[in-house]
């Protein structure tokens, strides 16, 4: 295909191989170098800057085509953000089977081991406007498109493996909850605030995924440090139509981290793209992000041994009950050349399934199987949606669905309908259905047409009494305190106490720390539909039980200042390149300082460059400077927030007096600077309780 339009100086086209009109290629719109600017039309333009006018001081001229045409498009750009998730960031790249499971499903993907399937990964934070922040405390979506030789098989799923909701006609409310309340339009990102409580104090389902969302899960510190979740209970079904359950996992290969709190709040200045900036900046230096797909498999039997129903999606199977199997992993490796056609046209359907995967009962998950379908066609305008390159199966697709708002397929003959004869006359009769197609799992159902969630649905607080006792101390104290904050923003009284009354259900503990973090008496328990009983604890749902010391997908943030040791600052960025970390060196000015040995410019300026950014930091600084530097607020609060947050400081000699005035003290995470690699790959939780009145 011609993807470039050749043009003479004069701007006439040389159309000879481009074939356009019924059956041809479609133009696409050129690229490249010395391309000439024309209308969306195909007509040269020849002046961008002047509109076309009566006199050079006149009216402009109705007439000016290309005025009007460029107004009128740019008047049109953008299409209605989505009603939740609106904000996300994606990448390409692929899903490698690693342990194949014919047995189990007859998903081709999982068909051989080495087996490669295009990929393309949505990660997303739920209550935020498209151009709202990356750090608020939320829940975030993963959500993976396989472009499968079998069709598309999209994993529409969360960094937390249960919702807050059980039935589909919550959703609504549940979301208009959340959101910027309805009057006022605030507060954006954020469910600090009545509505969202109000909810949760009368929905007590939701205190599971309010406990995950409360806790460090809900502020990542990296889209790449997240696990993922399918959520929902789906099935798996092999060559013989035998279907098994299964629930679906993603493990990151960097482990799990999350940022503290204040620095998350802070981060929402500093930078409101800090999550799409890391995946984009990893993605750009080579240094690809990577997760294994686990399953956990089980049957109807184990299903019903269990004290909690797994078309429940406000409950886990942990994995302590039902181990993980790794079947593979994935790898974003490329980024997207346009933000508009591949992530904001994205369009994912956890009604995409390929021969081999099935739906459960749950009746969540049949909601969403309306829901997203419906969506797209208000998000994108058309029921072609899925003609948009990037919602396109990489596999051939025929069908007799035709026409619409914006065909941009010109398909041939008279075959639109099934079953014809029109082979029988020499004609191309069209696709047919095929016995090797999608089948669903067999299954039998009966039972009396009516509203009612099942009894088995009934049990709210014991998994959220499993997640909270299997927190460490230091993460139960996140809890406490991300609920007291949340509640603090809570204007009526009514709804903080019935929040807590909740709580008294899930853990009298948690719940007294909460009421006394916000000096309030503790009222009695809710009613409950089923009381909590206590679950074996499960290590695997603990970020800190389960960190990964590695400097890898970490960044290191250096200061330094006019007069620096800058050998000590090319060795220790050495050494933090070696360790698979990111050096990132900041000072007073940007432009090249005058160091004991040469010249260094700063990758940033430190007003603009606070230790938020930076996973652990460095002082590397003659006396003299650091005595300057102790009269700068952004120096002195560089450290001090370094320190806040729990990072390792590494530092030279020299910077004693910034030290002393930012009122360090010395601690297993302050080291010199040969130790900061090592240092580096920890948060020091046992500092908090000096920096942070915990709840
Ligand atoms: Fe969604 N959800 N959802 N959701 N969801 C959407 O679809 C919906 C739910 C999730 O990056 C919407 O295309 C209903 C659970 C992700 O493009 C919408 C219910 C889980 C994304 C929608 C749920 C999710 C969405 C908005 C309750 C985790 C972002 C735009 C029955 C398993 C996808 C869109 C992307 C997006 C509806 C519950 C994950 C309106 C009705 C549970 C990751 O269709």
């Amino acid at each position: 295909m011609a993807n470039s339009l050749d043009r003479d100086d004069a701007g006439n086209a040389d159309t000879g191989n481009a074939e356009t009109g019924n059956g041809g290629e479609t133009q696409q719109l050129a690229s490249g170098k010395d391309q000439v600017l024309t209308t969306n039309h195909g007509v040269p333009v020849s002046d961008n800057q002047n509109s076309l006018k009566a006199g050079d001081r006149g009216p402009t001229l109705l007439e000016d085509f290309v005025l009007r045409e460029k107004i009128f498009h740019f008047d049109h750009e953008r299409i209605p953000e989505r009603i939740v998730h609106a904000r996300g960031s994606v990448a390409h790249g692929y899903f490698e089977c690693t342990d194949p499971i014919p047995d189990l499903s007859r998903a081709s993907l999982f068909a051989e081991a080495g087996k490669r399937t295009p990929v393309i990964v949505r990660f997303s934070t739920v209550a935020g406007g498209a151009g709202s922040v990356d750090t608020p405390r939320d829940v975030r979506g993963f959500a993976t498109k396989f472009y499968t030789d079998q069709g598309n098989w999209d994993l529409v799923g969360n960094n937390i493996p249960v919702f807050f909701i059980q039935d589909a006609i919550k959703f609504p409310d549940l979301i208009h909850s959340v959101k910027m309340e309805a009057d006022r339009g605030f507060p954006q990102a954020a469910s600090a605030h009545d509505t969202f409580w109000d909810f949760v104090s009368l929905m007590p389902e939701t205190m599971h995924t309010v406990m995950w969302a409360m806790s460090d899960r809900g502020i990542p510190r990296s889209y790449r440090m997240m696990q993922g979740f399918g959520v929902h209970t789906f099935k798996l079904v092999n060559e013989a139509g035998q279907a098994q359950f299964v629930k679906f996992h993603w493990r990151p290969k960097l482990g799990m981290q999350s940022l503290v709190w204040d620095e998350s709040a802070k981060l929402q200045g500093a930078d409101n793209d800090f999550h799409r900036r890391d995946l984009w900046e990893a993605i750009e230096a080579g240094d690809h992000p990577e997760w294994e797909l686990g399953i956990q498999v089980f049957d109807q039997a184990l299903a019903d041994s269990l004290p909690y129903d797994v078309l429940d999606a406000t409950k886990i199977i942990p994995e302590e009950v039902v181990a993980l199997r790794v079947i593979g992993r994935m790898v974003l490796d490329r980024n997207p050349d346009n933000h508009f056609a591949e992530n904001e046209q994205l369009a994912f359907l956890p009604s995409n399934v390929v021969p081999g995967i099935d739906f459960s009962d749950d009746p969540l998950l049949q909601g969403r199987l309306f829901s997203y379908l419906d969506t797209q066609k208000s998000r994108l305008g058309t029921t072609n949606f899925h003609q948009i390159p990037v919602n396109a199966p990489k596999c051939p697709y025929a069908n007799m669905m035709r026409d619409g708002m914006m065909q941009t397929q010109v398909p041939e003959g008279r075959a639109n309908y099934e079953p014809n004869s029109l082979s029988e006359a020499g004609e191309d009769g069209g696709p047919r259905a095929s016995a090797r197609g999608y089948r669903t799992a067999p299954q039998r159902v009966e039972g009396e047409k009516l509203r009612q969630r099942a009894e088995s649905f009934a049990d709210h607080f014991s998994q959220p009494r499993m997640f909270w006792r299997s927190q460490t101390e230091n993460e139960q104290a996140h809890i406490a305190s991300a609920i007291v904050f949340e509640l603090s923003k809570v204007g009526l009284d009514h709804i903080r106490r019935r929040v807590l009354s909740q709580l008294r259900n899930v853990d009298d503990t948690l719940a007294q720390r909460v009421a006394e973090g916000l000096a309030l008496d503790l009222p009695d328990a809710a009613p409950s539909a089923q009381a909590a009983t206590d679950l074996d604890i499960s290590d695997a749902l603990s970020i800190q039980k389960n960190w990964h010391a590695t400097l890898q997908g970490r960044k290191v943030g250096i200061l330094f200042d006019a007069g620096s040791d800058n050998a000590a600052i090319q060795k220790l960025s050495d050494d933090i390149r070696q360790a698979g970390g990111t050096p990132f060196t900041i000072a007073p000015k940007v432009g090249g300082l005058k160091l004991q040995d040469g010249t260094l410019t700063a990758d940033g300026q430190l007003a603009g460059s606070p230790s938020w950014l930076f996973d652990a930091v460095a002082l590397v600084l003659t006396t003299d400077a650091a005595q300057k530097l102790a009269q700068d607020s952004a120096a002195v609060g560089f450290v001090s927030d370094a320190f806040a947050h729990l990072k390792a400081i590494g530092h030279d000699a020299g910077a004693q007096p910034l030290l002393d005035r930012a009122g360090i003290k010395a601690d297993a995470g302050i080291t010199d600077l040969a130790g900061l690699t090592k240092a580096a790959t920890q948060r020091y939780w046992a500092r908090e309780p000096q920096v942070r009145d915990l709840a």
